[in-house]
């Protein structure tokens, strides 16, 4: 076991989005758990990554937060849940965003509530992959969960929202996001250097918070950004080497 935690994003980081893990790298990956110290970091809750990920992988991660580190599970049980009441306002505009959009298709499930925070999609959980890829094409020419965020962290103080995935924002409390997961960890492995793996590592993604925590927190942690699976399995091959060498933090 090597004295460095691993914590890894799983939506585009260890997976295609909401996919399950590829097989061959779902050996290497569970091969890597056995010989270190791994935490994964989601925003979707327990359902979502039990569908993505099997039980090998799951029982080998030290802890799994879920929910933007809203809950923590470990062997199976439920360490922590922090739960949140959101306003009627805010559900209000949330509804408004939805059905005021000029995006032209809608699937159902818009707003799901989960532990401590919630998820918006303009076309809808139930969009299928074809739909889901027509969306993410779509906003990214428009910007409209860019536009939507901006705005709507301006009017709701209080709270804070990102874009973590393909389709959907995710909408917590102000702080609760995955940067709470680095408190719990240095808290379990005091003075253990941390290589954080993540898709969505900039400003308005998911994964920015705790890549930020990081690196206020040591310069002896690495952050490690990347574009899908693929290239978190080699860096992983890679990982005899330290991270560090390779990729000094972005600044
Ligand atoms: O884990 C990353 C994101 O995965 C999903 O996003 P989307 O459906 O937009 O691809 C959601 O579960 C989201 O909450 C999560 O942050």
């Amino acid at each position: 076991m090597t004295s460095r935690i691993y914590m890894f994003d799983v939506d585009g980081t260890l997976t295609d989005p909401r996919k399950p893990i590829d097989n061959d790298f779902g050996d290497f990956f569970q091969r890597f758990c056995d010989r270190h110290m791994v935490y994964l970091v989601s925003g979707s809750d327990l359902p979502k990554l039990q569908e993505q990920l099997p039980k090998s992988i799951i029982a080998r991660a030290r802890g799994v937060f879920c929910c933007s580190a809203a809950e923590l599970w470990a062997d199976g049980n439920a360490i922590y849940r922090l739960d949140h009441q959101f306003p009627k306002l805010l559900i209000e505009a949330l509804d408004d965003f939805v059905s005021l959009s000029d995006y032209p298709s809608r699937f159902g499930n818009h707003i799901e509530f989960r532990t401590g925070m919630l998820n918006v999609s303009v076309v809808g959980r139930n969009a299928d992959r074809e739909a889901r890829k027509a969306y993410f094409e779509w906003d990214q020419r428009e910007g409209e969960r860019r536009k939507f965020i901006e705005r709507f962290v301006e009017t709701f103080t209080e709270y804070e929202a990102s874009a973590g995935g393909e389709i959907s924002i995710d909408v917590a409390p102000k702080g609760w996001n995955k940067s709470k997961a680095l408190s719990v960890v240095k808290q379990d492995h005091p003075g253990l250097p941390i290589t954080f793996f993540g898709d969505r590592m900039a400003p308005g993604g998911n994964d920015y918070p705790l890549a930020e925590a990081l690196r206020a927190d040591s310069p002896n942690h690495d952050i490690v950004s990347v574009e899908g699976f693929l290239e978190t399995w080699r860096h992983l091959s890679l990982s005899t080497i330290p991270v560090t060498r390779l990729y000094r933090h972005a600044s």
